[in-house]
């Protein structure tokens, strides 16, 4: 089999580790369009998706058959290549847990377009950087989703964005296209993508000024998700709730909304993951599992012991994202009557999960281990010198399902992975005898508010534009229900006006980032602390707030 080498976007699996992962039977020569196919001709008749809807009383559910979404992938596939979308192109996807999440994507696979996962919550300084960088051509979009229009968010982008040539409404439409015109019958397509062909970008978490892109191979994630499948005990008969926003890479291939299908299971997508819209959906449709952040997970066990629904078809809850505390970790199974499972994953590809079958010890205390035997996990020391097992340093990692670069990013690359094709992963970890890895902490500088990533430098730049402002510093805050929350730190301009903290987050409001990346806290200083050769100490910041925020409890 021809073998995709390295490209101008992005740096390839080198070819001798392809023909390994290949022969090691990992990489299968499957592709997302052909997988949908195959389950569809095997059992047309099961239920693939279930979109509750919105209705009261769940007037407006939607249950797609695998049948009905292989057909639908179709029509749509032939609408989106008679508007001139073709192979290769990117189309920023940005829909809410609804059905036609599903149409899109596999409606994209089959062409070979590739999607681009933009969450619910970007606005538009996100969205504009998504839409430019990556050139795309198109761009999908709810009509309003929680009060807010994206067609309007949608028209000010495309002003800007010379390639951007569609934008496709879930909904009315307005100055738009509606998705529901698009779909056609179905043409051949003899063209499609190769499994070693990249599938769709996915966002990084990242901790520099502007997101990278993941780019994800039809083998390589197809691998991790029947991979996680075997170890979660996904098969036909489970019920996957995707709670989480479903283009992450969390809730989408962990074993997620593409495991499930892999598996020929049902998915349900709950609208939003609070236990009042979630427990009516596990009772009603009988889940099996579901994954979700730790804020979560901590919200659910709590709801469960007053809960009126039933719960008990419910096995497995996968807790990741962000580190969840052993305290809390004790609490799942004793208040949801299922199992727990920990996963310690990441976009860029490596994702470790505690087995059904490890000691109870275990699950509580470390955050799992790699998918594949062939995972290499190396932990070391700030000079990349191996430390002995059981030694707390930097996780790096290369893999089956692991990137070898970011997309048309050469110079990040180069510092962001070793020469031999390592992952940095930024995460400070413990390797256990057994294999598992515990979290112990992060180098990279990048704030996790309860799974949702907030690269500083990103803030920071979006702070700096503020013409009071003489340096900013974002830094990380403990929070006992999100784990962390963002703290700017300000040294304004000599003579400048005094600034108000809610100033400063209206600010970065209007400049049109996600509300998650709104500065919790901001505090004023005349200085800033510095390390020893000069530089900012985010340390001495971190340890200043957390200082501050000990003494407001006492
Ligand atoms: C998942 O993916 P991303 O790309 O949003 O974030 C990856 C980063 C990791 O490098 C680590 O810093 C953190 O999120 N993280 C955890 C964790 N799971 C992820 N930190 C501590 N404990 C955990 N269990 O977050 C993701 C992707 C696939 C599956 C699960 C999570």
């Amino acid at each position: 089999m021809s073998q995709r080498t390295t490209t101008q976007d992005a740096p390839g699996y080198p070819a001798e580790y392809a023909e390994r992962y290949r022969a090691a039977g990992y990489w299968r020569g499957e592709t997302f369009g052909r997988m949908l196919r195959d389950r569809a001709a095997a059992h047309p008749d099961r239920i693939a998706i279930v979109d509750p809807g919105s209705a009261p009383g769940g007037a407006d559910r939607r249950a797609w058959t695998y049948g009905e979404l292989d057909a639908r992938a179709d029509r749509l596939a032939a609408g989106f290549l008679a508007s001139g979308i073709a192979k290769g192109d990117r189309v920023v996807l940005q829909l809410p847990n609804i059905a036609e999440f599903f149409e899109v994507v596999f409606a994209l696979f089959r062409i070979g377009a590739l999607p681009v996962f933009a969450l619910p919550a970007h606005r538009e300084s996100e969205i504009r950087h998504f839409c430019a960088f990556t050139e795309a051509v198109a761009y999908v979009i709810p009509d309003v989703e929680a009060g807010f229009d994206h067609r309007e968010l949608a028209s000010k982008v495309r002003a800007g964005v010379g390639t951007l040539r569609h934008v496709f409404v879930v909904g009315d439409p307005g100055e738009h296209t509606a998705l529901r015109d698009v779909a056609r019958d179905p043409v051949e397509i003899t063209d499609g993508p190769r499994p070693d062909d990249l599938a769709f970008l996915q966002l990084s978490g990242g901790s520099t000024g502007v997101p990278k892109l993941i780019p994800r191979t039809h083998d390589d994630y197809i691998y991790s998700l029947w991979g996680s499948n075997e170890l979660c005990a996904v098969d036909e008969h489970s019920v996957y709730l995707c709670a989480l926003p479903a283009a992450h890479n969390f809730p989408l291939s962990s074993p997620g909304t593409l495991g499930a299908l892999y598996a020929g299971a049902r998915v349900v997508l709950a609208p939003r993951p609070s236990p009042d819209v979630a427990f009516p959906l596990i009772e009603r449709e009988g889940v099996t599992l579901t994954g979700l952040v730790p804020p979560l997970a901590l919200v659910w066990t709590e709801a469960a012991a007053a809960t009126p629904y039933d719960l008990s078809s419910l096995d497995v809850l996968l807790v990741g994202g962000a580190k969840f505390s052993e305290e809390a970790a004790r609490r799942v199974t004793p208040a949801l009557g299922c199992r727990l499972q920990q996963v310690f994953g990441m976009a860029e590809g490596l994702v470790n999960y505690t087995r059904l079958d490890d000691p109870y010890e275990t699950v509580v205390t470390t955050q799992g281990r790699p998918i594949s035997p062939d995972d290499e996990i190396r932990v070391v020391d700030d000079e990349d010198n191996d430390l002995p097992v059981g030694g707390t340093g930097h996780l790096l990692t290369r893999g089956p399902y692991t990137i070898r670069g970011y997309w048309r990013a050469p110079e990040h690359n180069a510092t962001a992975f070793t020469a031999d094709g390592f992952y940095r992963t930024g995460d400070i970890v413990r390797q256990t005898e057994t294999g598992h890895l515990v979290v112990e902490g992060r180098a990279k500088d990048q704030i996790n508010r309860g799974g949702e990533k907030v690269a500083a430098e990103e803030i920071e730049n979006h702070i700096l534009a503020h013409p009071a402002v003489h340096d900013v510093a974002v830094v990380s805050m403990p929070d006992d229900y999100l784990g962390e929350r963002t703290c700017a730190y300000i040294v304004l301009r000599e003579g400048a006006e005094p600034l108000k903290p809610l100033a400063v987050k209206k600010f970065v409001r209007e400049r049109g980032l996600a509300a998650y990346k709104v500065p919790d806290r901001v505090e004023f200083v005349a200085e800033f602390p510095q390390t020893g050769i000069g530089k900012v100490s985010k340390k001495d910041l971190r340890a200043a707030i957390a200082a501050r925020l000990v003494t407001a409890q006492h």
